[in-house]
């Protein structure tokens, strides 16, 4: 496992921790949305996976991009959007990111640099290194990342896209969410190498596997992996381990998942984790924990009731925005 790479200083520890509980809180309300019948299409959850789509997403600047997957609920929100786009594009509104054409998180946001995914698994892993790339042949210092399951990472577009960001040194860092089960097919079903971070070495870059419920060792590691491509170190593969909590998705029990498992996983909560941390190094205390949830309640809560009154999608906004002007 690789260590931290870089020093977290106290006031990211205390913005990661704040993310964390944000990304946790938001997608429990929107359960609570899909339950109550108000949300037509998939919820992926997040939940134990937290600090990997935080730690990662929160390491990129603001020109970088983000290409995250259908479960990276908590990179969108590191990135900048706000719970209330979240809300309204899972509601499907009329003035939603997506105008109310999809429900979930697969929407782009070109003014924060977030490139939605098509639902095909890998597919975006080409088109992320390409828009590094780009970038770099333009002189600009952009980074591009991106995220795959570990059952996505054995997609013929994975082992493609790395090989020619390999090639290219593109400013690229791929991180793979390896939280031991596809959809219901658990991990040594799908793959027979114990770390698909040594899968780096035949592309000839760096690889590291790490803790991905650590978002302080996450946001390290891609900070570094991150800078080094944005002067011409080209890429890095990143596996971060975790465990989904909760079914793939909120229609899902997930009862094919041992329950023993999932026990000797909370363990390793990620927010439950930094909270420890955080009040033992004196960064925070309890008073100020209670303060940072009410607000978060707040800020969703008033999200939650904007969007729900929202417009409905314009039929007549149908087949806009889908190709270029
Ligand atoms: C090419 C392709 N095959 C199948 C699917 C359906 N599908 C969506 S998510 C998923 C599970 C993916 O598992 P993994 O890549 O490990 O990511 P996780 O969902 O565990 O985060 C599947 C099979 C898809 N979207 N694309």
């Amino acid at each position: 496992m690789a260590q931290q790479a870089v020093d977290v200083s106290d006031k990211i520890k205390l913005e990661l921790y704040r993310l964390l509980c944000k990304t946790r809180m938001t997608e429990e309300r929107i359960i609570a949305l899909y339950r109550q019948g108000q949300i037509a299409g998939g919820v992926y959850t997040s939940r134990g996976v937290e600090a990997t789509t935080v730690g990662a997403a929160y390491a990129l600047e603001a020109q970088d991009y983000l290409f995250p997957i259908h479960r990276d609920l908590g990179a969108h929100l590191a990135k900048g959007q706000s719970v209330l786009n979240i809300f309204l594009q899972y509601l499907g509104k009329g003035n939603s990111l997506t105008k109310g054409k999809e429900s979930g998180l697969h929407a782009s946001d070109t003014s924060l640099n977030i490139i939605g995914n098509i639902s095909h698994l890998g597919a975006m892993i080409p088109v992320a290194v390409g828009a590094g790339l780009g970038k770099a042949m333009q002189g600009e210092k952009v980074v591009a990342l991106n995220f795959i399951g570990e059952g996505g990472s054995n997609i013929g577009d994975f082992h493609e896209g790395l090989n020619f960001a390999a090639v290219q040194n593109a400013p690229f860092v791929l991180v793979i969410e390896n939280n031991q089960y596809a959809y219901s097919t658990p991990y040594h079903t799908g793959n027979r190498c114990e770390k698909l971070s040594d899968r780096a070495i035949g592309y000839g870059i760096s690889g590291y596997q790490i803790d991905g419920t650590d978002v302080l060792a996450v946001y390290s590691v891609v900070k570094e992996a991150i800078e080094r491509a944005r002067n011409g170190g080209g890429p890095t593969l990143i596996e971060c381990i975790s465990m989904r909590m909760i079914g793939h998705s909120a229609h899902d029990d997930a009862s094919y998942v041992d329950k023993d498992l999932l026990k000797s996983w909370q363990q390793k909560d990620p927010i439950a984790n930094l909270e420890k941390k955080l009040l033992k190094a004196n960064l925070v205390t309890k008073k100020q924990i209670d303060k940072i949830i009410k607000d978060l309640e707040k800020e969703i809560e008033d999200a939650v009731h904007e969007a729900l009154a929202g417009p409905p999608p314009n039929p007549q906004l149908a087949y806009g925005g889908i190709y270029a002007e």
